[in-house]
């Protein structure tokens, strides 16, 4: 059997899948978002950033160390969010949840979900366009319109005048709990978890998979290459979450 019959049969099977499914979770991570010219996480670091480490820079400590120079890998980042448009496989998803109880959880920080009309994307990892006070004073706001208001880099805290931070979640950082619990309730409720465009290397996010699965559900993965969680999969369906996506869910 060539590549193209496997994955021909791979993809078959996943489409069974999906429609035997009656409450789903679709698990994203940077994949899902590669083919709408967002570079993943792994090679977000091009240019400027090429000589740091994205486990360094994306770290409280990283941050108070040149507040600068991470704010404005941030503003490149979300810059460059803003002139993408979501993609085929984000559109594809927003049609799922339409026909059957599917809930998004995602590692992106990008928002595209959200933009393809996806209702209530859980984002483990928070958001790109928000900031908050560094200070946890309990400010969090749009970034853009702070940075209009306050030209200082990084812009402070309009209310106790702490440095604003990026409202993400930084390696060494719990995550926000309530989505979390969301995340997670939803992987234990669910029938199918499909899996989109993530390398299953960053914890506890990776983690929700197995949590589908050891509550029964059946595992889809959907990527271009290996990932570390693959030996969860009951089907892996090796390709781009634009190309496979629309046919595996329409
Ligand atoms: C925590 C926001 C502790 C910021 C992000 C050793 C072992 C295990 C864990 C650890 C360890 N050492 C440290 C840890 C913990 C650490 C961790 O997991 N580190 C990893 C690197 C080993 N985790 C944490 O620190 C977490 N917090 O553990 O807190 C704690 C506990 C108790 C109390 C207090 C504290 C916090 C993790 C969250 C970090 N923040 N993002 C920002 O974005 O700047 S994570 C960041 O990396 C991204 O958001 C993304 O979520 C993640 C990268 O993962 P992916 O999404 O999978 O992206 P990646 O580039 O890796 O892969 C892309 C995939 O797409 C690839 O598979 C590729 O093949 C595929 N692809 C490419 N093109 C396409 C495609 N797929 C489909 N279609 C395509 N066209
Ligand atoms: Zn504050």
């Amino acid at each position: 059997m060539n590549a193209s019959d496997a994955d021909r049969d791979a993809l078959a099977a996943a489409r069974a899948l999906v429609a035997d499914a009656a409450r789903i979770v679709v698990f994203t991570g940077a994949g899902v978002s590669a083919e709408s010219g967002i570079p993943t996480f792994r090679d977000a670091l091009t240019g400027l950033w090429a000589r740091f480490q994205p486990e360094r820079l994306a770290t409280e400590e990283g941050f108070v160390a040149d507040p600068p120079l991470v704010w404005r890998w941030y503003a490149s980042r979300r810059e460059a969010v803003r002139s993408c448009q979501p993609n085929a496989a984000h559109d594809a998803i927003t049609r799922l949840q339409r026909r059957i109880a599917t809930t998004v959880v995602t590692q992106n920080v990008d928002g595209l979900h959200r933009r393809a009309g996806t209702v209530d994307p859980i984002e483990l990892h928070g958001n790109i366009a928000r900031a908050k006070c560094l200070a946890g004073c309990g400010w969090t706001g749009d970034a853009s319109a702070l940075e209009a208001a306050d030209t200082r880099i990084p812009p402070h805290c309009p209310v106790c005048g702490a440095f604003a931070r990026p409202d993400v979640v930084w390696f060494g950082e719990m995550l926000p709990p309530d989505p979390w619990a969301c995340a997670e309730a939803a992987c234990r409720a669910a029938d199918l978890c499909v899996v989109v465009g993530t390398s299953g290397l960053v914890h506890p996010a990776a983690g929700l998979p197995s949590i589908a699965r050891a509550a029964g559900a059946a595992v889809v993965i959907v990527g271009p290459e290996d990932s570390a969680i693959d030996d969860l999969a009951d089907v892996v369906v090796r390709g781009r979450a634009g190309d496979v996506m629309p046919p595996m869910i329409d």
